[in-house]
Protein backbone atom coordinates (compact mmCIF):
# COMPACT_ATOMS: atom_id res chain seq x y z
CA UNK A 1 0.00 0.00 0.00
CA UNK A 2 1.43 3.63 -0.70
CA UNK A 3 2.35 5.74 1.98
CA UNK A 4 0.57 9.04 2.66
CA UNK A 5 4.19 10.47 1.85
CA UNK A 6 3.53 9.01 -1.91
CA UNK A 7 -0.23 9.95 -1.72
CA UNK A 8 1.16 13.81 -1.17
CA UNK A 9 3.50 13.19 -4.02
CA UNK A 10 1.13 11.71 -6.63
CA UNK A 11 -1.44 14.49 -5.98
CA UNK A 12 0.88 17.76 -5.71
CA UNK A 13 2.31 16.00 -9.20
CA UNK A 14 -0.80 16.54 -10.50
CA UNK A 15 -2.14 12.82 -10.30
CA UNK A 16 -5.80 11.28 -9.74
CA UNK A 17 -5.86 9.45 -6.41
CA UNK A 18 -7.42 6.03 -6.81
CA UNK A 19 -10.80 5.24 -4.40
CA UNK A 20 -8.32 3.25 -2.28
CA UNK A 21 -5.65 6.27 -1.81
CA UNK A 22 -8.29 8.32 -0.63
CA UNK A 23 -10.25 6.21 1.59
CA UNK A 24 -6.82 6.10 2.79
CA UNK A 25 -5.59 9.18 3.56
CA UNK A 26 -8.82 9.89 4.98
CA UNK A 27 -8.74 6.91 7.37
CA UNK A 28 -5.47 8.48 8.87
CA UNK A 29 -6.92 11.82 9.24
CA UNK A 30 -10.07 10.31 10.98
CA UNK A 31 -7.84 8.09 13.43
CA UNK A 32 -4.67 10.64 13.83
CA UNK A 33 -2.31 8.23 11.94
CA UNK A 34 -1.03 10.90 9.80
CA UNK A 35 1.42 14.37 10.79
CA UNK A 36 -0.33 17.05 10.56
CA UNK A 37 2.01 18.96 8.33
CA UNK A 38 0.96 15.77 6.15
CA UNK A 39 -2.16 16.61 6.45
CA UNK A 40 -1.62 20.55 5.01
CA UNK A 41 0.96 19.19 2.07
CA UNK A 42 -2.23 16.94 1.01
CA UNK A 43 -4.92 20.26 1.22
CA UNK A 44 -2.48 22.39 -0.40
CA UNK A 45 -1.88 19.92 -3.09
CA UNK A 46 -5.62 19.78 -3.56
CA UNK A 47 -6.12 23.37 -3.49
CA UNK A 48 -3.40 23.70 -6.06
CA UNK A 49 -4.06 20.94 -8.57
CA UNK A 50 -7.95 19.98 -8.39
CA UNK A 51 -9.53 16.67 -8.27
CA UNK A 52 -11.62 14.98 -10.80
CA UNK A 53 -15.58 14.51 -10.30
CA UNK A 54 -14.14 10.72 -9.26
CA UNK A 55 -11.90 11.79 -6.85
CA UNK A 56 -14.34 13.99 -5.02
CA UNK A 57 -17.54 11.43 -4.44
CA UNK A 58 -15.06 9.64 -3.37
CA UNK A 59 -13.17 11.36 -0.76
CA UNK A 60 -16.82 12.99 -0.17
CA UNK A 61 -18.38 9.96 0.59
CA UNK A 62 -14.85 8.78 2.87
CA UNK A 63 -15.54 11.85 4.96
CA UNK A 64 -19.22 10.98 5.46
CA UNK A 65 -18.26 7.27 6.65
CA UNK A 66 -15.62 8.76 8.91
CA UNK A 67 -18.53 9.11 12.19
CA UNK A 68 -21.69 8.38 12.58
CA UNK A 69 -24.15 7.95 9.96
CA UNK A 70 -28.07 8.48 10.88
CA UNK A 71 -30.89 6.14 10.04
CA UNK A 72 -34.62 6.89 10.23
CA UNK A 73 -37.46 5.13 10.64
CA UNK A 74 -38.97 3.41 7.36
CA UNK A 75 -41.66 4.85 6.93
CA UNK A 76 -40.04 8.61 6.34
CA UNK A 77 -37.98 7.09 3.70
CA UNK A 78 -38.61 9.93 0.79
CA UNK A 79 -39.50 12.64 3.46
CA UNK A 80 -36.12 13.67 4.98
CA UNK A 81 -34.91 16.90 3.47
CA UNK A 82 -32.48 20.19 4.77
CA UNK A 83 -31.25 23.09 3.19
CA UNK A 84 -27.62 24.09 3.22
CA UNK A 85 -26.71 28.05 2.43
CA UNK A 86 -22.97 28.99 1.69
CA UNK A 87 -23.76 32.28 3.46
CA UNK A 88 -24.96 35.47 3.98
CA UNK A 89 -26.13 38.85 5.26
CA UNK A 90 -29.70 38.90 7.32
CA UNK A 91 -29.67 35.33 5.91
CA UNK A 92 -32.50 33.71 8.14
CA UNK A 93 -33.75 31.67 6.13
CA UNK A 94 -33.67 28.69 8.03
CA UNK A 95 -35.67 29.48 10.72
CA UNK A 96 -38.63 29.99 8.57
CA UNK A 97 -38.13 27.40 5.89
CA UNK A 98 -37.59 24.37 8.60
CA UNK A 99 -41.05 25.11 10.35
CA UNK A 100 -42.77 25.33 7.14
CA UNK A 101 -41.74 22.43 5.30
CA UNK A 102 -42.44 20.29 8.52
CA UNK A 103 -45.62 21.47 8.19
CA UNK A 104 -45.78 20.74 4.42
CA UNK A 105 -45.37 16.55 5.75
CA UNK A 106 -41.36 17.15 5.52
CA UNK A 107 -39.01 15.29 7.94
CA UNK A 108 -36.07 18.04 8.88
CA UNK A 109 -32.59 17.25 10.83
CA UNK A 110 -31.52 20.85 9.81
CA UNK A 111 -28.14 20.59 11.42
CA UNK A 112 -26.47 24.05 11.04
CA UNK A 113 -23.30 26.04 11.49
CA UNK A 114 -22.03 29.12 13.85
CA UNK A 115 -21.14 32.34 12.07
CA UNK A 116 -18.50 32.01 9.78
CA UNK A 117 -16.14 35.11 8.82
CA UNK A 118 -18.89 37.87 7.92
CA UNK A 119 -21.48 35.71 7.76
CA UNK A 120 -24.28 34.89 10.29
CA UNK A 121 -24.86 31.61 11.70
CA UNK A 122 -28.20 30.54 12.45
CA UNK A 123 -26.82 28.63 15.48
CA UNK A 124 -25.77 31.86 17.24
CA UNK A 125 -29.43 33.18 15.97
CA UNK A 126 -30.70 30.98 18.12
CA UNK A 127 -28.72 30.82 21.04
CA UNK A 128 -29.90 34.53 21.27
CA UNK A 129 -33.67 32.48 22.50
CA UNK A 130 -33.44 32.30 26.31
CA UNK A 131 -33.27 28.31 26.76
CA UNK A 132 -32.78 27.15 23.11
CA UNK A 133 -30.66 24.44 22.94
CA UNK A 134 -28.78 23.58 20.02
CA UNK A 135 -26.94 20.38 21.20
CA UNK A 136 -28.80 17.57 20.95
CA UNK A 137 -28.37 14.03 20.86
CA UNK A 138 -29.09 11.64 18.02
CA UNK A 139 -31.82 10.18 19.85
CA UNK A 140 -33.11 13.66 21.15
CA UNK A 141 -33.39 14.62 17.45
CA UNK A 142 -35.18 11.77 16.18
CA UNK A 143 -37.51 12.32 19.19
CA UNK A 144 -38.50 15.75 17.78
CA UNK A 145 -38.60 15.10 14.77
CA UNK A 146 -41.24 12.38 15.75
CA UNK A 147 -43.06 14.88 17.56
CA UNK A 148 -42.30 18.41 15.83
CA UNK A 149 -41.25 17.45 12.81
CA UNK A 150 -38.12 20.07 12.08
CA UNK A 151 -35.05 20.46 14.57
CA UNK A 152 -32.15 22.74 14.08
CA UNK A 153 -29.44 21.99 15.55
CA UNK A 154 -25.18 21.91 15.80
CA UNK A 155 -22.96 18.88 14.47
CA UNK A 156 -22.60 16.12 17.34
CA UNK A 157 -19.57 14.73 18.25
CA UNK A 158 -19.89 11.71 16.05
CA UNK A 159 -21.44 12.83 13.15
CA UNK A 160 -18.28 13.36 9.99
CA UNK A 161 -14.99 13.80 12.26
CA UNK A 162 -13.02 13.97 9.19
CA UNK A 163 -14.16 17.41 8.91
CA UNK A 164 -14.00 18.44 12.34
CA UNK A 165 -10.10 18.18 11.74
CA UNK A 166 -9.69 18.99 7.70
CA UNK A 167 -11.82 22.13 8.29
CA UNK A 168 -9.41 23.14 11.08
CA UNK A 169 -6.40 22.67 9.44
CA UNK A 170 -7.84 24.20 5.76
CA UNK A 171 -8.35 27.28 8.00
CA UNK A 172 -4.55 27.38 9.03
CA UNK A 173 -2.92 26.49 5.61
CA UNK A 174 -5.30 28.81 3.45
CA UNK A 175 -6.85 25.90 1.66
CA UNK A 176 -10.61 26.87 2.48
CA UNK A 177 -11.39 27.97 -0.84
CA UNK A 178 -11.06 25.19 -2.92
CA UNK A 179 -13.92 23.43 -4.56
CA UNK A 180 -13.31 19.67 -3.94
CA UNK A 181 -12.79 20.40 -0.31
CA UNK A 182 -15.88 22.46 0.04
CA UNK A 183 -17.93 20.31 -1.67
CA UNK A 184 -16.56 17.23 0.70
CA UNK A 185 -17.00 19.54 3.73
CA UNK A 186 -20.95 20.41 2.87
CA UNK A 187 -22.17 17.07 1.28
CA UNK A 188 -20.42 14.75 3.40
CA UNK A 189 -22.54 16.10 6.23
CA UNK A 190 -25.76 16.54 4.66
CA UNK A 191 -25.06 12.47 3.38
CA UNK A 192 -24.66 11.39 7.04
CA UNK A 193 -27.95 12.99 7.45
CA UNK A 194 -28.90 10.32 5.46
CA UNK A 195 -31.14 12.45 3.47
CA UNK A 196 -33.81 12.03 0.84
CA UNK A 197 -33.46 15.34 -0.93
CA UNK A 198 -31.07 18.85 -0.21
CA UNK A 199 -31.41 22.03 -1.67
CA UNK A 200 -28.22 24.41 -1.77
CA UNK A 201 -28.70 28.53 -1.88
CA UNK A 202 -25.16 29.17 -3.35
CA UNK A 203 -24.71 32.80 -3.47
CA UNK A 204 -23.23 35.15 -5.24
CA UNK A 205 -22.14 39.10 -5.36
CA UNK A 206 -20.22 41.70 -2.76
CA UNK A 207 -21.83 40.20 0.42
CA UNK A 208 -20.97 36.12 -0.62
CA UNK A 209 -18.16 33.75 -0.73
CA UNK A 210 -18.16 33.89 -3.93
CA UNK A 211 -18.37 37.58 -5.82
CA UNK A 212 -19.27 36.12 -9.49
CA UNK A 213 -22.05 34.12 -10.74
CA UNK A 214 -20.25 32.09 -12.93
CA UNK A 215 -17.51 31.04 -9.85
CA UNK A 216 -20.31 30.26 -8.17
CA UNK A 217 -22.32 28.34 -10.76
CA UNK A 218 -19.03 26.02 -10.51
CA UNK A 219 -19.31 25.20 -7.11
CA UNK A 220 -23.41 24.97 -7.20
CA UNK A 221 -22.54 22.08 -10.01
CA UNK A 222 -19.97 20.54 -8.54
CA UNK A 223 -22.21 20.31 -4.74
CA UNK A 224 -25.36 19.57 -7.28
CA UNK A 225 -23.03 16.32 -9.19
CA UNK A 226 -21.95 15.44 -5.76
CA UNK A 227 -24.80 14.87 -3.72
CA UNK A 228 -26.59 13.20 -6.27
CA UNK A 229 -23.79 11.02 -6.83
CA UNK A 230 -24.21 9.99 -3.28
CA UNK A 231 -27.89 9.11 -3.64
CA UNK A 232 -29.05 12.77 -2.35
CA UNK A 233 -31.22 14.12 -4.75
CA UNK A 234 -29.95 17.80 -4.97
CA UNK A 235 -30.70 20.52 -5.75
CA UNK A 236 -29.27 24.05 -5.92
CA UNK A 237 -30.22 27.65 -6.23
CA UNK A 238 -27.99 30.57 -7.27
CA UNK A 239 -28.94 33.78 -5.59
CA UNK A 240 -27.86 37.30 -5.05
CA UNK A 241 -26.32 38.21 -2.01
CA UNK A 242 -25.63 42.09 -2.31
CA UNK A 243 -28.05 43.63 -0.07
CA UNK A 244 -28.93 42.12 3.22
CA UNK A 245 -31.78 39.36 3.26
CA UNK A 246 -34.89 41.56 4.61
CA UNK A 247 -34.20 44.40 6.99
CA UNK A 248 -33.06 43.19 10.36
CA UNK A 249 -29.08 42.20 10.24
CA UNK A 250 -27.48 40.84 13.90
CA UNK A 251 -28.63 37.89 15.82
CA UNK A 252 -31.78 38.42 17.97
CA UNK A 253 -32.99 41.34 15.54
CA UNK A 254 -32.95 38.30 12.70
CA UNK A 255 -34.77 36.00 15.61
CA UNK A 256 -37.78 38.87 15.82
CA UNK A 257 -37.85 39.39 11.77
CA UNK A 258 -38.11 35.46 11.54
CA UNK A 259 -40.90 35.17 14.09
CA UNK A 260 -42.89 38.20 12.35
CA UNK A 261 -42.36 36.37 9.05
CA UNK A 262 -43.72 33.56 10.37
CA UNK A 263 -46.70 35.50 11.50
CA UNK A 264 -47.33 36.42 7.52
CA UNK A 265 -45.82 39.86 7.84
CA UNK A 266 -41.95 38.87 6.80
CA UNK A 267 -40.09 40.96 3.97
CA UNK A 268 -40.65 39.85 0.20
CA UNK A 269 -36.66 38.79 -0.21
CA UNK A 270 -36.87 36.49 2.77
CA UNK A 271 -40.00 34.89 1.41
CA UNK A 272 -39.26 34.85 -1.68
CA UNK A 273 -36.19 32.51 -0.98
CA UNK A 274 -38.07 30.55 1.83
CA UNK A 275 -40.89 29.44 -1.27
CA UNK A 276 -38.52 28.90 -4.09
CA UNK A 277 -36.09 26.58 -1.52
CA UNK A 278 -39.16 25.11 0.48
CA UNK A 279 -40.94 24.52 -3.17
CA UNK A 280 -37.77 22.77 -4.93
CA UNK A 281 -37.71 20.13 -2.03
CA UNK A 282 -41.53 19.61 -2.17
CA UNK A 283 -41.45 19.52 -5.86
CA UNK A 284 -38.10 16.63 -5.73
CA UNK A 285 -40.17 14.79 -2.64
CA UNK A 286 -43.12 14.57 -4.88
CA UNK A 287 -45.12 15.91 -2.08
CA UNK A 288 -45.71 18.88 -5.10
CA UNK A 289 -46.41 18.48 -8.38
CA UNK A 290 -44.65 21.25 -9.67
CA UNK A 291 -41.97 24.08 -8.08
CA UNK A 292 -45.36 26.61 -8.56
CA UNK A 293 -47.43 23.70 -6.39
CA UNK A 294 -44.65 23.79 -4.23
CA UNK A 295 -44.44 27.40 -3.63
CA UNK A 296 -48.05 27.54 -2.58
CA UNK A 297 -47.85 25.03 -0.29
CA UNK A 298 -45.26 26.69 1.42
CA UNK A 299 -46.75 30.08 1.09
CA UNK A 300 -49.78 29.02 2.64
CA UNK A 301 -48.02 27.05 5.57
CA UNK A 302 -46.50 30.28 6.52
CA UNK A 303 -49.65 32.50 5.81
CA UNK A 304 -52.23 30.18 7.56
CA UNK A 305 -50.09 29.88 10.54
CA UNK A 306 -48.94 26.20 10.46
CA UNK A 307 -45.24 26.98 10.31
CA UNK A 308 -45.22 29.19 13.56
CA UNK A 309 -47.20 26.53 15.40
CA UNK A 310 -44.41 24.09 14.40
CA UNK A 311 -41.32 26.83 15.28
CA UNK A 312 -43.47 26.73 18.54
CA UNK A 313 -43.29 23.20 18.81
CA UNK A 314 -39.34 23.28 18.33
CA UNK A 315 -38.84 25.54 20.64
CA UNK A 316 -40.56 23.89 23.64
CA UNK A 317 -38.88 20.80 21.91
CA UNK A 318 -35.34 22.39 22.21
CA UNK A 319 -35.27 23.34 25.62
CA UNK A 320 -37.28 27.14 25.68
CA UNK A 321 -39.78 27.22 28.56
CA UNK A 322 -43.59 26.81 27.44
CA UNK A 323 -44.50 29.92 28.10
CA UNK A 324 -41.38 32.03 26.99
CA UNK A 325 -41.99 29.98 23.78
CA UNK A 326 -45.82 30.84 23.57
CA UNK A 327 -45.00 34.33 24.39
CA UNK A 328 -42.80 35.06 21.05
CA UNK A 329 -44.98 33.02 18.97
CA UNK A 330 -48.36 35.11 19.99
CA UNK A 331 -49.61 37.55 17.42
CA UNK A 332 -48.98 40.58 19.20
CA UNK A 333 -46.24 40.73 21.59
CA UNK A 334 -43.38 42.13 23.05
CA UNK A 335 -40.18 40.81 21.75
CA UNK A 336 -37.89 42.24 24.08
CA UNK A 337 -39.84 41.07 27.04
CA UNK A 338 -37.89 37.56 26.04
CA UNK A 339 -35.45 38.54 23.91
CA UNK A 340 -32.22 40.93 25.29
CA UNK A 341 -32.60 44.66 23.91
CA UNK A 342 -29.21 46.59 23.27
CA UNK A 343 -28.42 48.85 25.72
CA UNK A 344 -28.03 51.81 22.43
CA UNK A 345 -29.28 52.99 19.42
CA UNK A 346 -28.19 55.10 17.12
CA UNK A 347 -29.68 56.37 13.69
CA UNK A 348 -27.47 57.45 10.21
CA UNK A 349 -29.14 60.12 8.37
CA UNK A 350 -28.83 60.15 4.30
CA UNK A 351 -26.40 62.26 3.41
CA UNK A 352 -28.51 63.44 0.16
CA UNK A 353 -31.55 63.51 -1.37
CA UNK A 354 -31.85 60.42 -3.78
CA UNK A 355 -33.11 56.31 -4.42
CA UNK A 356 -31.60 53.77 -2.81
CA UNK A 357 -30.04 52.26 -5.45
CA UNK A 358 -28.03 49.73 -3.47
CA UNK A 359 -26.71 48.90 0.64
CA UNK A 360 -23.38 46.70 0.69
CA UNK A 361 -23.87 44.48 3.19
CA UNK A 362 -20.52 43.11 3.68
CA UNK A 363 -19.92 46.36 4.96
CA UNK A 364 -22.55 46.47 7.47
CA UNK A 365 -21.86 42.54 8.43
CA UNK A 366 -18.11 43.70 9.18
CA UNK A 367 -18.47 46.80 11.01
CA UNK A 368 -21.63 44.93 13.08
CA UNK A 369 -19.29 42.17 13.60
CA UNK A 370 -16.36 44.44 14.93
CA UNK A 371 -19.15 45.49 17.20
CA UNK A 372 -19.53 42.05 19.33
CA UNK A 373 -22.41 40.11 16.74
CA UNK A 374 -19.65 37.76 15.45
CA UNK A 375 -17.98 35.57 17.06
CA UNK A 376 -13.84 37.06 17.77
CA UNK A 377 -11.11 34.97 16.01
CA UNK A 378 -10.05 34.59 19.43
CA UNK A 379 -13.42 32.49 19.94
CA UNK A 380 -14.44 35.34 22.45
CA UNK A 381 -18.65 34.97 22.90
CA UNK A 382 -21.43 36.96 20.80
CA UNK A 383 -23.28 39.62 21.98
CA UNK A 384 -26.73 38.54 20.62
CA UNK A 385 -28.44 42.45 20.84
CA UNK A 386 -26.06 43.68 18.37
CA UNK A 387 -27.80 44.14 15.32
CA UNK A 388 -29.03 46.85 12.75
CA UNK A 389 -32.43 47.54 11.22
CA UNK A 390 -32.17 49.47 7.34
CA UNK A 391 -34.73 52.11 7.68
CA UNK A 392 -35.16 52.43 3.48
CA UNK A 393 -35.81 49.97 1.54
CA UNK A 394 -34.00 49.30 -2.18
CA UNK A 395 -35.98 51.86 -4.88
CA UNK A 396 -37.35 54.10 -1.95
CA UNK A 397 -36.72 57.67 -2.82
CA UNK A 398 -35.33 59.61 0.74
CA UNK A 399 -34.19 63.07 1.38
CA UNK A 400 -31.02 64.48 3.13
CA UNK A 401 -31.31 64.30 6.47
CA UNK A 402 -34.02 61.61 6.90
CA UNK A 403 -32.89 58.33 9.29
CA UNK A 404 -32.02 55.43 7.07
CA UNK A 405 -30.11 52.57 9.66
CA UNK A 406 -30.57 52.04 13.05
CA UNK A 407 -27.97 50.25 14.50
CA UNK A 408 -28.04 48.53 17.81
CA UNK A 409 -25.05 48.31 20.20
CA UNK A 410 -23.50 48.21 23.54
CA UNK A 411 -19.40 48.25 24.36
CA UNK A 412 -17.54 49.44 21.87
CA UNK A 413 -19.82 51.97 21.09
CA UNK A 414 -19.83 52.56 16.97
CA UNK A 415 -16.19 54.48 16.19
CA UNK A 416 -16.32 57.40 13.43
CA UNK A 417 -14.72 55.45 11.16
CA UNK A 418 -17.36 52.52 11.65
CA UNK A 419 -19.79 55.18 10.91
CA UNK A 420 -18.21 56.71 7.78
CA UNK A 421 -17.72 53.08 6.41
CA UNK A 422 -21.64 52.42 7.04
CA UNK A 423 -22.72 55.68 5.27
CA UNK A 424 -20.53 55.43 2.33
CA UNK A 425 -22.08 51.37 1.88
CA UNK A 426 -25.24 53.46 0.77
CA UNK A 427 -25.38 54.28 -2.57
CA UNK A 428 -28.02 56.64 -3.78
CA UNK A 429 -29.19 57.32 -7.10
CA UNK A 430 -31.80 59.14 -9.30
CA UNK A 431 -34.80 56.84 -10.57
CA UNK A 432 -33.11 56.70 -13.80
CA UNK A 433 -30.10 55.15 -12.28
CA UNK A 434 -32.33 52.60 -10.48
CA UNK A 435 -34.06 51.38 -13.97
CA UNK A 436 -31.22 49.99 -14.87
CA UNK A 437 -29.98 48.80 -11.89
CA UNK A 438 -29.81 44.70 -11.76
CA UNK A 439 -30.28 43.82 -8.42
CA UNK A 440 -33.84 46.06 -9.06
CA UNK A 441 -37.08 44.58 -11.38
CA UNK A 442 -40.14 42.27 -10.69
CA UNK A 443 -38.99 38.34 -11.19
CA UNK A 444 -41.74 36.91 -13.19
CA UNK A 445 -40.43 33.42 -14.23
CA UNK A 446 -40.86 31.30 -10.91
CA UNK A 447 -44.84 32.05 -11.10
CA UNK A 448 -45.04 33.80 -7.79
CA UNK A 449 -48.31 35.64 -6.87
CA UNK A 450 -46.79 38.41 -5.23
CA UNK A 451 -43.78 39.38 -6.99
CA UNK A 452 -40.70 40.53 -4.93
CA UNK A 453 -39.16 43.70 -5.04
CA UNK A 454 -35.76 42.88 -6.50
CA UNK A 455 -34.49 39.69 -8.51
CA UNK A 456 -33.03 37.46 -6.15
CA UNK A 457 -32.71 34.05 -7.84
CA UNK A 458 -30.61 33.99 -10.89
CA UNK A 459 -30.88 30.43 -11.70
CA UNK A 460 -31.94 26.65 -10.03
CA UNK A 461 -30.10 23.86 -11.15
CA UNK A 462 -32.39 20.42 -10.66
CA UNK A 463 -31.30 17.05 -9.89
CA UNK A 464 -29.88 15.13 -13.01
N1 LIG B 1 -19.41 25.25 5.27
C1 LIG B 1 -18.99 24.00 5.39
O1 LIG B 1 -19.64 23.19 6.05
N2 LIG B 1 -17.85 23.62 4.79
C2 LIG B 1 -17.10 24.46 4.06
O2 LIG B 1 -16.09 24.07 3.54
C3 LIG B 1 -17.58 25.79 3.92
C4 LIG B 1 -18.71 26.17 4.54
I1 LIG B 1 -16.45 27.15 2.84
Amino acid sequence: MASITDLIKKKRDGGELSDEEIRTFIHAVTNNTIEESQTGAMLMAIWLKGMVQQEVVTLTRAMMSSGEVMSWPAEWAGLMVDKHSTGGVGDKVSLVLAPALAACGCKVPMISGRGLAHTGGTLDKLESIPGFKVHQSAAQILEVLRSVGCCIVGQTETLVPADRVLYAQRDTTSTVDSLPLIAGSIISKKGAESLSALVLDVKFGGAALYKDLDAARELAKLLVQVGNALGVHTAALLSRMDAPIGRFVGNSLEVIESLETLKGRGPDDLMELVRTLGGLLLKITGLASDLSEGRRQISDAVIGGAALAKFQAMLQAQGVANETARSLCSAHTDYHAVLRKSEHRMQLMAPADGVVVDFAGLTLAEVLHKLGAGRSSAGGPVNHSVGAELLVSLGQRVSKGEAWLQLHYEDPAPSPDQISRLQSALTLGSHDALGSHDTLGSHDTLGSHDAPTRTLVEEILLPQ
